[in-house]
This record gives C-alpha cells, sequence and structure tokens, in this order.
C-alpha cells in the first residue's frame, strides 16, 4: 500500500466527517479529524466484518463508546460499503436520516450498539466480549472454532472518565478478556477543558492495575505504529488492550487542541483552512477519490470471503455436533427453545406462601437448563436476590488456588459458566447486559435491590432505547424489607422505572404470578423487562377462589369481584400490597360495600390492551377507586381517576421491622378500608 493512498484515505475520512458535520451545522468534527488514521488502519487492516451482511454472528465487533463523533463511523460505514449511502451521510442529523446525532442501534446498519452517554460503550464492548468468550467455551471444539472474533472500541477521555468505565474495565481486567481491544483516542481536550484541569492520572498504569495489557502510540497519525500496536493487542490473548493513540482534536484546523474544536462545526472559513493546510481541494465537499474509495471498498469482498469461510466451518461443525450446532443456531437466530418453559412450577395455595425473590429462584433455575441463553447474575447479592444458577458454573477464569470458590454457584469455574459474577458494579452490570444482549444469543439478567436501579438507570435507559431484551431482577421491593432502612428502602424507584419508555417493570403479587412474569419476560424479544419482587413472604393465592394468574399478562386483572360483576369500589395494588387489598375487601364485603379487587403487576402490559378490554376491568362508571402501594403515589391518578385515591408513601422511610413500618405508614387492613369508605360517603 503506498503511503499516498493510506492517507488519501484518512484524510477522506477526515472530510467526509467534517462536510457532514458543516453540512448540517451541527456536530463533533474534532474527533474524526484526530481518530481517522486508527480508524482507518483498524478498518481497512484488522476488523473482520461484512458490509453486505451486518448480521453476520461471527463478525468483529466495533463500539465507537465515544458516540458524538458518529460522523466518523457513519464515514466508515459509507466508505467500506454498508448500507449508508452518500445521500444519507448527506443528511446527517435531518430528520428520518439514517444518520442520527448519534449512532442508535438498530437505525444504522452496522451500528451494533446506540452510544452516546459516555462511558456506556466501552461497557457495551466488554459485555460483547464476554458474550464471545461464553459463547466459544460452550460451543467450540478442537478443529471447530465456530465463535471466534474480536471486540474493538474507540473511546475517548469523556468515556475513560466515567465511573461506568473503571467498573466495567476492572472486570475485564479480572476476567482477563484477551479479544477486547480498546483504542484509546488521547487528545487531551475533552468539551470545556483540557484534560489538564481534570483529568491527569496515569491512564496506562491505572490499566495495567486493573489487569490489562497496555501499549502507547505516541503519534496518532503514524500508521505503522498503530498497525503494530494493533498487532501487539491481536498477540497478547491473556488480557484485555488498550492501546493509548495520542492525538490532536481537530487535527489540521485552525482550532487545532483546543475545544473549540470538540462539539461545533468549523465554519466555511475553517473548513476552507482545514483542507489547504492536509491538502485536500478546499472547494470540493464530501469528495471522495475513486482510488481510496475502491480500498475502503475491498472490505465488501474480505467480508464475503469471511463469511463463506466460516459458512463453511459452521457446515462442518454441524455435521461433527449436530445438537450443539442446533442449539447455538437457535440461539444465534434469538429462539426460544420450544420446551423451554416445561419445568416452569406451579405453586399450591398457602396462607404461609414465600417471597416472590423465592419464587423466581424456583423459576430461574426450573428454565435455566433448557434456555441456555440465559446467563447472567447480580451485583455481589445473588445471595440476596436469589438469583444463582445452581449447579451451571461460575464465568471467570480457572481459578488460580483451589480454595476460591467462595461464592460459587456451583458447577466449576470456567468462561462456560452461566453465572455472571458483577461485583459491586450496578453500573457497569446493566451495561455488560447491554453487550451480551446486543451480541446476541443471550436473554441476559442482572440483579440487585430495587433501590439501588438507581445505579444503573443509563444503562436501563438505554436498553430501553434499544430495544434490547434483557431481564432485571429487583428485589427488596419496598419499605418491608425492614430493619436495613430508608438507604434500602424503595420509594421512588417504581415511578422511576415506569417514567422509562419501552420499558416493561412487572410486580407479582405472588409466587404463580411470579412464575407467569418469568414467562413474560423470557417472551418478550423486543425490551427489556424488569421483575420487582419481594425480600418478604407472601401468602400464595388459591387460584380456585381466584382468577388465574394468566391474568398477569394483561397487566391488570380482577382477582375477586363485587355480586354480578357490578362493583360500586374498585381496589387495586401491584406487589405485595394485593395482599392487603384482598383482606380490605373481605372486610368491606362483610358491611355489604360491593368491591372489586384487581391486582396490576405492570402498567405497560395494561396499557398495551385495547381500551376497550381496559374499560372492562377498569369500568369509567366506577369511580370509587382506591389504589394501595408501597410507593411514591405519582401516576396511579391515571387509573384512580380525580375521584379517586391512593395509598402510598410520600416520603423516605426508616429502620424499624417490617410490621410496625406497615403499621405507622398506614398499610393495615384499617386504615385501607377507611380511605375505600370515605371514596363511598
Ligand atoms: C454521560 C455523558 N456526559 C456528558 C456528555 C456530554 N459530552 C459529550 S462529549 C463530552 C466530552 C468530550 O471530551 P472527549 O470525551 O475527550 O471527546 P473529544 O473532545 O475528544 O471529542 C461531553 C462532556 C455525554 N455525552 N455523556
Amino acid at each position: 500500500m503506498s503511503r499516498d493512498l493510506d492517507q488519501q484515505c484518512v484524510d477522506t475520512i477526515r472530510f467526509l466527517s467534517v462536510d457532514m458535520v458543516q453540512k448540517a451545522n451541527s456536530g463533533h468534527p474534532g474527533m474524526p479529524l484526530g481518530a481517522a488514521p486508527m480508524a482507518y488502519v483498524l478498518w481497512t487492516r484488522w476488523l473482520r466484518c461484512n458490509p453486505c451482511n451486518p448480521h453476520w454472528v461471527n463478525r468483529d465487533r466495533f463500539v465507537l463508546s465515544a458516540g458524538h463523533g458518529s460522523a466518523l463511523l457513519y464515514s466508515l460505514l459509507h466508505l467500506t460499503g454498508y448500507d449508508l449511502s452518500l445521500a444519507d451521510i448527506q443528511r446527517f442529523r435531518q430528520w428520518g436520516s439514517r444518520t442520527p446525532g448519534h449512532p442508535e442501534r438498530g437505525h444504522t446498519a452496522g451500528v451494533e450498539v446506540t452510544t452516546g452517554p459516555l462511558g456506556q460503550g466501552l461497557a457495551n464492548a466488554i459485555g460483547m466480549a464476554i458474550a464471545e468468550t461464553q459463547l466459544a467455551a460452550r460451543y467450540n471444539r478442537p478443529d471447530h472454532r465456530v465463535i471466534d472474533h474480536h471486540t474493538f472500541v474507540i473511546a475517548s477521555d469523556g468515556d475513560l472518565m466515567e465511573g461506568v468505565a473503571s467498573e466495567a474495565a476492572s472486570l475485564a481486567g479480572h476476567l482477563r478478556l484477551g479479544k477486547l481491544t480498546c483504542l484509546y483516542d488521547d487528545n487531551t481536550v475533552t468539551l470545556s477543558a483540557g484534560t489538564n484541569m481534570t483529568f491527569t492520572e496515569n491512564r496506562a498504569h491505572r490499566f495495567a492495575a486493573y489487569g490489562w495489557h497496555t501499549v502507547t502510540v505516541a503519534d496518532g497519525n503514524d500508521l505503522v505504529a498503530i498497525d503494530a500496536a494493533l498487532q501487539a493487542a491481536r498477540a497478547e490473548t491473556g488480557r484485555p488492550s488498550l492501546i493509548l493513540v495520542r492525538t490532536h482534536l481537530g487535527y489540521g484546523s485552525p482550532e487545532q487542541d483546543s475545544c473549540a474544536a470538540h462539539g461545533s462545526p468549523l465554519g466555511l472559513e475553517d473548513v476552507r483552512k482545514t483542507k489547504q493546510k492536509l491538502g485536500w481541494p478546499a472547494e470540493a465537499d464530501f469528495l471522495i477519490p475513486d482510488e481510496a474509495l475502491a480500498h475502503f471498498r475491498e472490505a465488501v469482498e474480505r467480508g464475503r470471503r469471511d463469511e463463506t469461510a466460516w459458512n463453511a466451518t459452521m457446515s462442518a461443525y454441524a455435521k461433527a455436533f449436530p445438537t450443539l450446532a442446533d442449539e447455538l443456531e437457535r440461539r444465534l437466530r434469538d429462539e426460544l427453545p420450544p420446551d423451554w418453559d416445561v419445568d416452569v412450577p406451579v405453586f399450591p395455595a398457602d396462607v404461609k406462601g414465600l417471597a416472590t425473590r423465592d419464587a423466581s429462584a424456583r423459576v430461574m433455575n426450573a428454565i435455566a437448563p433448557r434456555l441456555v441463553a440465559l446467563v447472567g447474575g447480580s451485583a455481589d447479592l445473588d445471595p440476596s436476590t436469589r438469583t444463582a444458577l445452581h449447579g451451571l458454573g461460575d464465568f471467570n477464569p480457572p481459578p488460580s488456588q483451589p480454595d476460591d470458590e467462595q461464592g460459587s454457584a456451583g458447577g466449576g469455574w470456567s468462561y462456560a459458566g452461566r453465572n455472571l459474577h458483577f461485583g459491586v458494579r450496578e453500573h457497569a452490570m446493566g451495561a455488560i447486559a447491554n453487550g451480551l444482549a446486543g451480541h446476541g444469543g443471550f436473554v441476559p439478567f442482572g440483579s440487585t435491590f430495587l433501590v439501588f436501579s438507581d445505579y444503573m438507570r443509563p444503562p436501563i435507559r438505554l436498553a430501553a432505547l434499544m430495544g434490547l431484551h434483557v431481564v432485571y431482577v429487583f428485589t427488596h421491593d419496598s419499605l418491608a424489607l425492614g430493619e436495613d432502612g430508608p438507604t434500602h428502602q424503595p420509594v421512588e424507584q417504581l415511578a422511576n422505572l415506569r417514567a422509562i419508555p419501552n420499558l416493561t417493570v412487572i410486580r407479582p403479587a405472588d409466587a404463580n404470578e411470579t412464575a407467569v412474569a418469568w414467562r413474560v419476560a423470557v417472551e418478550t424479544r423486543d425490551r427489556p423487562v424488569a421483575l420487582v419482587l419481594t425480600r418478604q413472604a407472601l401468602p400464595t393465592l388459591d387460584r380456585t377462589r381466584y382468577a388465574t394468574a394468566d391474568g398477569l399478562r394483561h397487566g391488570a386483572y380482577v382477582l375477586s369481584d363485587a355480586p354480578n360483576g357490578r362493583p360500586d369500589l374498585i381496589l387495586l395494588a401491584s406487589g405485595s400490597e394485593v395482599h392487603l387489598i384482598g383482606a380490605a375487601a373481605e372486610r368491606l364485603r362483610s358491611e355489604r360495600i360491593a368491591v372489586r379487587c384487581i391486582s396490576m403487576p405492570s402498567w405497560e402490559l395494561f396499557e398495551a390492551l385495547p381500551q376497550a378490554e381496559r374499560d372492562i376491568v377498569l369500568p369509567a362508571a366506577v369511580t370509587a377507586r382506591l389504589a394501595v402501594e408501597l410507593g411514591v403515589p405519582q401516576g396511579w391518578d391515571r387509573y384512580v381517576g380525580a375521584r379517586g385515591d391512593m395509598l402510598g408513601v410520600e416520603r423516605f422511610g426508616a429502620s424499624a421491622p417490617a410490621t410496625q413500618l406497615l403499621r405507622e405508614f398506614g398499610f393495615t387492613v384499617e386504615n385501607v378500608c377507611a380511605r375505600a369508605r370515605a371514596l363511598l360517603s
């Protein structure tokens, strides 16, 4: 390859990006100008992908964690032959275009994950590397490496500053993810300042301390050095690699190395000057020299060849290991095995009952053996959240000491393990789960106390935005957790989660609702699902007396009704409070009040019903409605209406035994009845 052609290709990326931003009069030109050389070397010499089939399962994964540099990614996608035309490039950041402000999964061919919130992409990539490692360990056989790809990230200062990156990088180092490479765009400038004002730690030492292999490229324009660094990263198979590439924000522009080059168009005059400085035709916009395009487009043939070769590998594998191949192929198609749910337990009626977290544990362990895609864990809480998949192995490098096994789920430590131990890293857990789901082949789950869902809200939001199938298991779901006190008692978290579009939140009322909730969580393929579960035991309802727990699928259902289905009063609740309204209803009925009791485990499932079906459950004519939930009342007015009432928790909790807390906060049969009667008077 001639130096000139290389340079021409690098500058093509640069100015396509700059022109995109300039035409849109919006965007981030600084990062593409500086990072184009590393992107060029990576995409033309190392990245194995098939532009004609962006979904080829054994492709290398690439994540632009610094999503504000989206113009760089769109340039690469267009140039290497993905389904992204020059017209798309020219409509950067416009309504309905395929080149939105930040990369969006599912919107643009070749974009693996939605990035922009800094730090997330790096953690997603770590999730993808875990996914590759886990699949390879389960499915590969000697001479049959059916899963064998690398994961690459480009990350910026902002990415490395965010806490989630530290959490995830620490875990990646521990896990020795040798097929993960992060190119760090070390340009010493952020949005508002030089890094000398905010970010002066030695990044190489920091990552080395996490257990990463690090390489420094002193000159980010040195293609040979970048290539050698990628070679060194490839050669290092026992540790993830961080390549620190010293670059210049806004390279070649009058604003080079100034934060002014970060996030606004250069302006026509400076675009011209930059082109002149780098020897690019100053008057040409969106210029793609033929030789450069031809060189980039070699990716198409290379990709086709790679995928064809892999298809042959897969065919040979399918002949040698048909059962495994079937299983793998089904997973990669994101299909559920037909029999995945045959062992879901039915729980007998039981007044003493069990906590919904315990019911969840029973269900998870019943489905896990057949649903091999179910992989996940907790942020150091599985003894409490009950999410261990017993006997199915711990995802970890083989232990260095034989007594390393405290906390094991059983089944041995290996990369084939199905239990991910996230450590006390909720934020990374959420982002890594997104990486697993984004990779494909997994129904990932992550678990912690409901109150700590706050620590992982950014990736939950992104999972919802991307429509990723991730299951969250949030336990200790109310102040009924008792003595741990207000720091651990969620109050506003349910409302918080319900506020996220495209997230299904389910708070089941007993063991059988929990079983149905898990069915819904697994069957829902296009969005995340949060299961909200109790620490305390709840009675298992006698379903010969009450409606079937399958009603959960509708989000809300009539559990017990007034004579002839004509109530004067409606009581609604979710989760543990369903039993409270049930007891209150019994008492009110003894006073000849016609009461309907509704279990409402999921607002989102209810909202998905046609209005007519919702009206059957909540008839407009009945305006005396009381909702009861151990959380902020926000939002329940939608269901109780202007003339209804809501018994909720409007302050933080307190440290005390649960029974006393429930009394103090008014969650008693007496108080529910009094509030209900007041609605009728
Ligand atoms: C979580 C989060 N906080 C803030 C921002 C807004 N923001 C976008 S880029 C950026 C920092 C830019 O610095 P750097 O990461 O070094 O990128 P570069 O300037 O090199 O392009 C910030 C604060 C964001 N995108 N995500």
